[in-house]
């Protein structure tokens, strides 16, 4: 069975979804340690699991019959520098107690990292999967402490822990909480209901992105992965990389008349310290990674969703 950590995020409902196609529904647990939405205890199990609470942890383990963890639980990079304490206690002595569970309980652990998992003395075009890394968030930081903590229990333990460094992730049916790159999640949303959006990075900031369920995708094969496969426990995924303004052009041709006012915040900082061109070489020679969805395909399928969901 799987167990997916903070399934409340921006991943976790559309990963239990993929998940319980493949496995069961009954066999993929969600789990965060608030009360979920209607819909989300009408998809399948869903309990309360709080990452600091190690025999919390133990009980679900042991009562599931857990064999996988899907690591989601963390402060995401803009919301961790306004709480850095609990993003030190979510982020780093929730991952100890992931870590330690694995090795107890022989579980393969998938831990996501992040293009956040770089810093501005790393190479930015393109970023390759080993290289420099000091990042300036806390975010980042707890995100190569999950690295190598991962790849210490990986060698000293033999614990399965498999993990990817994801770019800013579009998805349509949910929001991720308190990140840099949500303002490309945004902009659909603004698009479609005032025709104005508030770009809180300048026009020219080039990110990595990925759509969503290119991004699940990538998860689930991975995890699927033969481990003799692996070169690597921790990969680089991107699909492409593009900045707000190549963005809203391409938004334009769904809603011309967008208007965009750029107010760069705090945020500007992060973006610019991250890498603007993954190299994910590594993953599309080690296990076969491949984007299905460039730019257009992204923006076409945000707006499909977003106008059933908005009943537009
Ligand atoms: C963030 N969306 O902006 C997250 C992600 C690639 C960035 O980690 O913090």
């Amino acid at each position: 069975r799987v167990l997916i950590t903070g399934s409340l995020g921006q991943l976790g409902q559309g990963l239990a979804k993929l998940l319980r196609q493949k496995y069961g529904r009954d066999n993929v647990i969600m789990s965060d340690i608030i009360k979920p939405p209607k819909h989300i205890l009408d998809s399948g199990p869903y309990i309360f699991a709080d990452v600091l609470e190690f025999k919390n942890l133990q009980e679900i383990v042991v009562n599931y019959d857990i064999d996988w963890i899907i690591h989601f639980s963390a402060l995401l990079s803009a919301v961790g520098e306004m709480d850095v304490p609990l993003a030190i206690k979510v982020n780093i002595q929730g991952v100890h107690n992931i870590m330690e569970l694995a090795k107890q309980y022989r579980l393969r652990v998938f831990c996501p990292s992040t293009i956040g998992a770089f810093g501005p003395d790393s190479p930015r075009n393109p970023t390759p999967d080993v290289t420099i890394q000091r990042p300036r968030t806390i975010y980042g930081v707890s995100k190569v402490h999950a690295e190598l903590l991962g790849e210490y229990y990986y060698y000293k333990f033999g614990v399965d822990i498999r993990s990817l460094r994801f770019p800013g992730v579009l998805s349509a049916d949910t929001h991720a909480g308190g990140g840099t790159t949500d303002y490309a999640v945004q902009v659909f949303d603004d698009a479609m209901t005032t025709g104005k959006f508030n770009c809180y990075l300048e026009p020219n900031t080039m990110l990595p992105m990925i759509y969503v369920d290119d991004c699940l995708r990538a998860l689930v094969e991975i995890m699927e992965t033969p481990n003799e496969t692996l070169k690597l426990r921790t990969y680089n995924v991107a699909a492409i990389s593009f900045t707000p303004e190549q963005l809203f052009e391409e938004v334009r041709k769904h809603v011309p008349k967008l208007e965009v006012e750029y107010n760069p915040d705090g945020r500007q900082s992060i973006a610019d310290s991250w890498p603007q061109v993954f190299d994910d070489s590594g993953a599309r020679n080690d296990w076969g990674w491949s984007h299905h969805y460039d730019l257009e395909k992204m923006v076409q399928v945000m707006f499909e969703l977003k106008r059933k969901i908005l009943k537009l």
